[in-house]
């Protein structure tokens, strides 16, 4: 397996500076969440670093993924939103040798959520979303309640990101609907 240093290495060459230090600070703050749920402190760093890593790859790239490795060809009917996560993992591991299956369904689901998401997944998809970087109107709740209850933050998000995504007529992957109805009638 890669070090740190050789993925990092990897990583800034896929991305864009502003991309490549937002990785960092998801990094950091995973990291962070780890230590205080008792996470893999070395599978959240991971995880944080690679979680984007496929964010900057042309669509043609993501649509050979899915048609040589015959991911669900619904994926076909989404974007870059959706094939950075699910595609990207796939990327992750045949690329950057990154084999763990629970840091690869974090990365895989970074984006949407999961019905069902280990405790690494919900600090992955909770550290994107409240890196501090982040800028916007509910962050400063979402950071408090992940650092209260993470499975609150896990459902605060998703309700947000749902609303955001009907109000500007976005197409919804099944998948955060999953999330929506998993998470959100239990914490809200
Ligand atoms: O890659 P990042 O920008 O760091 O963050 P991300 O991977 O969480 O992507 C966030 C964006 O993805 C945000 O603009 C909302 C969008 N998104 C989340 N779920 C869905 C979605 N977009 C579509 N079209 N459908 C979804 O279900
Ligand atoms: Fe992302
Ligand atoms: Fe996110
Ligand atoms: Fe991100």
């Amino acid at each position: 397996p890669m070090t740190r240093q050789e993925l990092i290495e990897h990583l800034r060459a896929a991305l864009r500076d502003k991309r490549f230090e937002h990785v960092l600070r998801v990094e950091k703050t995973a990291i962070e969440l780890a230590g205080q749920y008792g996470v893999d402190v070395e599978a959240a760093s991971i995880a944080g670093l690679c979680h984007d890593y496929a964010k900057q790859r042309a669509d043609e790239d993501f649509i050979k993924v899915i048609k040589a490795k015959k991911l669900d060809p619904d994926l076909l009917n989404y974007g870059n939103a959706i094939w950075h996560g699910f595609v990207g993992a796939e990327m992750v591991k045949d690329e950057l040798g990154v084999h763990d299956e629970d840091i690869l369904n974090a990365i895989r689901f970074h984006t949407t959520g999961a019905a069902y998401m280990t405790k690494l997944a919900q600090i992955i998809y909770m550290a994107d979303y409240i890196e501090p970087g982040r800028d916007f109107p509910a962050v400063k709740k979402a950071r408090k309640l992940t650092r209260q209850d993470l499975g609150a933050g896990v459902a605060y998000q998703t309700k947000h990101t749902l609303l955001y995504l009907i109000k500007n007529n976005a197409p919804i992957h099944p998948q955060t609907l999953a999330t929506f109805n998993a998470w959100v009638p239990q914490y809200g």
